[in-house]
């Protein structure tokens, strides 16, 4: 598609080249076809204009004739066909089919983006750039590729961990590389190929290599199948990696958030818990099996409910060789080792117990079988106090300790919650041992890498809590990415006087603050968690009381929906007042845990840092992101965003909607907008002038900085275009600032040797 050209390229609008002769006749830069004149003037200059037509799919056309309004498009069947000039697109000329960065288009608009990617996807270029956003299709196949290191010019996870490493040595802020996208995407294998790149480029010593294996660990711990992922990562993460003054890994942190609580014991038809849970049942040796008296994972309650046992070419039981070599290589001892899958097995046996109801007492009990029993010994606890601390519930009253039996459906939410807290402090745990091994070493310099593998926005059939947390999450981050790339850049054009245009673009902020503004969703339900008459229906009538009207909010009959940066979402509101408060079962689970002979359970029962009494579950989530995000704020971000090229998990389809939805999700339209006629360097003009001050002629008389810059430029003839003088700072177009750097190495290497002639000569 494009013009058929015999050299010349249809002038764009906008300051992109600076040379646009005659609006009038200019197509409109990232927008439609301005006017029919403008496509007649190519016609008559014997140019065949071809363009995107939205015919079911988008189909390339050729442009025949064209009125103020309309145009008559020649199809690839041989109709001609009359279409309104505001839907129909620019296509770019053929030769730019393979451009790897986006914002080099000669026509910026959705199909044209499509297009370009589908084309790159078909001959397996899978890494593209949008302006300063690296975007990476997951290719669902083995790529030769991302083995190879050298990656010249073309954009790839390596180049962008080159470019972050480079600035870190030459002294700048700290980065981070901040990769995300909807489930299955492809996040957290191109945030194993950044963390390869990290280690290659700075090897250090031993712990380099552990760094990579404790990916091992969290995917076991904290991955699973989900519908749409094989090894859906039901976390977010982030790795720091610290470097010394050379720029060798001197250490790494990680911290995780998110953990999906409620898959260890309930979950999709057709999901799997945590993989750890099928790898112990697979492949845990003889005398391990028989310590934890372990069945095959059929035979458990929690893993057996939701009818997927296996995952296609996975062997779990080589799976589990792994973690142990794993767990050995980050120095997790043997005897923490057996402690770890004790509590393993003690969720799993947890999962088995049952309860009867004795109808003549009203009352529910606890089947004392084999369950029970080995869930008590794997804990180390007498069978009573696990059977007391399951079906009754303490409360004090003055000096008084009231004891109250538990109804059957409340037994179920405590067992529920003991191992949903086992689990979920079991991998905080094992975070924390991992980030001891790799704790910061002497020579950190304060440099720091940090790789952020965010879990993803995410649709399924029945929304709940946990969804509500991702999506909240995920609007979080959304907006981190808008302000960098959107809003503050050109918020500093306008706040600095430069001549600039704003370019419109799809703010979350709205969907935000209904969230975690006072009065939003999170406070109301908090105030609802904390009333004990409350329901989860209350809650429902409350929500759409409150948000009737807000644009962002759509309460139904059963549920609510929300209108999310990447699509729609409903949510129902069943179980939420429950995980939201989940703290209430913490004081008898901790009470029981601190009391077992072991000194696992006591060791989780101790964890303070995911239950402080008075947060509710969501309110400590909005805290860990403000956390997240204040830590990412204070680091220069390098964007990937990760596309899902189909809804099958298979190589080589490319089906156009399901990127379409993606690529708005991103902005990309908009990032690339403002890319192409931003600038994207920038510095004050005290900071120029030290810089380059001493490039003028000798006999220029002593200006103020303002001048001094703007009479280097001139003297080094940077065209007007290429830079904007605000307030406070100079603006380049990218390039620019290479050019001048070039000229001060030269002047400076000539000073060098002028010096050292002259000493050579004074001696
Ligand atoms: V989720 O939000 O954690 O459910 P991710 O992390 O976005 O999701 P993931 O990285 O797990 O997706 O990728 C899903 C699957 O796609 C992987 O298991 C691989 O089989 C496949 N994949 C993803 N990226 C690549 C790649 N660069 N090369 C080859 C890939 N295969
Ligand atoms: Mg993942």
């Amino acid at each position: 598609p494009g013009l058929e050209s015999d050299g010349e390229r249809p002038e764009v609008d906008g300051p992109v080249d600076h040379k646009c002769t005659s609006s009038s006749l200019a197509i409109k830069l990232c927008g439609h076809f301005k006017s029919g004149e403008a496509i007649d003037y190519f016609l008559k200059k014997k140019l065949r204009v071809w363009c995107w037509i939205p015919a079911g799919k988008w189909e390339c056309g050729k442009i025949q004739s064209a009125s103020a309004n309309d145009a008559h498009v020649l199809m690839s069947t041989g109709n001609v066909l009359r279409f309104p000039l505001e839907n129909i697109w620019p296509a770019n000329p053929e030769v730019q089919d393979n451009e790897n960065d986006l914002a080099l288009l000669s026509y910026i608009n959705e199909p044209s983006f499509l297009h370009n990617l589908k084309y790159r996807y078909s001959q397996d270029k899978i890494y593209s750039k949008a302006g300063p956003v690296l975007v990476a299709l997951n290719p669902f196949k083995d790529l030769s590729l991302q083995a190879n290191n050298s990656v010249g010019e073309n954009p790839h996870v390596f180049a962008v961990v080159d470019q972050a490493f480079n600035e870190i040595l030459r002294g700048g802020k700290n980065q981070s590389i901040i990769i995300s996208g909807e489930s299955s995407s492809g996040k957290t294998e191109t945030a194993k190929f950044a963390m390869q790149r990290v280690v290659a480029i700075g090897s250090g010593d031993v712990i380099d290599f552990e760094v990579l294996k404790e990916n091992v660990i969290l995917e076991s711990f904290g991955n699973a199948k989900t519908l749409k992922n094989g090894n859906s990562s039901r976390f977010g993460k982030l790795n720091e990696i610290y470097f010394s003054k050379a720029g060798k890994i001197c250490g790494a942190r990680i911290k995780t958030f998110l953990l999906e609580k409620s898959r260890v014991v309930e979950r999709a038809v057709g999901e799997r818990s945590y993989h750890v849970f099928y790898q112990l049942c697979a492949g845990a040796p003889p005398c391990l099996k028989e310590k934890l008296k372990l069945k095959t994972a059929n035979e458990y309650e929690f893993l057996k409910q939701s009818r997927c046992l296996t995952i296609d070419n996975i062997d779990d039981s080589r799976e589990f060789h792994l973690l142990m070599e794993a767990l050995d290589s980050v120095h997790i001892t043997k005897d923490d080792q057996d402690s770890l899958f004790s509590m393993l097995a003690a969720v799993l046996w947890l999962g088995n117990i049952c309860f009867s109801t004795i109808t003549s007492k009203n009352q529910v009990e606890v089947n004392l079988d084999e369950a029970v029993a080995n869930a008590a010994n794997l804990l180390g606890c007498e069978v009573d106090a696990l059977v007391l601390a399951l079906s009754t519930q303490t409360t004090q009253s003055g000096n008084d300790n009231i004891v109250q039996k538990l109804t059957l459906s409340q037994v179920i939410e405590t067992r529920d919650a003991l191992a949903k807290y086992i689990y979920a402090t079991l991998f905080e745990w094992v975070v924390v041992q991992i980030n001891k091994y790799l704790q910061v070493g002497k020579n950190y310099s304060g440099s720091s890498i940090s790789i952020l593998d965010t879990c993803g926005f995410e649709v399924s059939r029945k929304n709940g809590f946990d969804q509500f947390n991702r999506n909240y999450a995920s609007e979080r981050m959304q907006q981190h990415f808008i302000n960098h790339l959107l809003k503050h850049e050109q918020e500093e054009y306008t706040l600095d006087g430069v001549d600039w245009r704003n370019i419109d673009f799809p703010d979350n902020v709205d969907c935000l603050n209904l969230f975690d503004k006072p009065q939003g969703i999170l406070s109301l339900l908090d105030e609802e968690s904390a009333c004990s008459k409350a329901t989860d229906f209350t809650l429902l009538s409350k929500l759409k009381h409150q948000f009737l009207g807000n644009p962002c909010f759509k309460g139904e009959s059963s549920s609510f929906r929300i209108c999310h940066f990447a699509g729609e979402v409903l949510y129902n509101t069943s179980g939420f007042l429950k995980n939201n408060r989940e703290i209430v079962h913490e004081d008898s689970i901790k009470k029981l845990l601190l009391s077992c002979g072991n000194r696992l359970p006591r060791v989780l029962g101790s964890l303070g840092s995911l239950t402080s009494p008075m947060q509710s579950a969501a309110t400590k989530l909005k805290d860990q992101l403000s956390e997240l995000i204040q830590l990412l704020e204070n680091t220069n971000p390098h964007f990937v965003r990760c596309i899902n090229p189909n809804s099958k998990q298979l190589a080589g389809i490319y089906e156009e909607d399901f990127v379409i939805r993606q690529l708005r999700s991103f902005s990309l339209l908009e990032v690339v907008r403002i890319a192409r006629s931003g600038y994207p360097t920038r510095m004050t003009h005290q900071q120029f002038v030290e810089r380059y001050n001493f490039l003028l002629m000798e006999n220029t008389p002593v200006m103020d900085p303002l001048s001094t810059s703007v009479a280097v430029l001139q003297q080094y003839s940077v065209p007007p275009g290429m830079f904007q003088v605000g307030y406070t700072k100079i603006f380049f177009r990218s390039g620019q600032l290479a050019m001048l750097e070039t000229a001060r190495a030269c002047t400076l290497q000539g000073i060098l040797c002028a010096q050292k002639y002259f000493r050579g000569a004074r001696a």
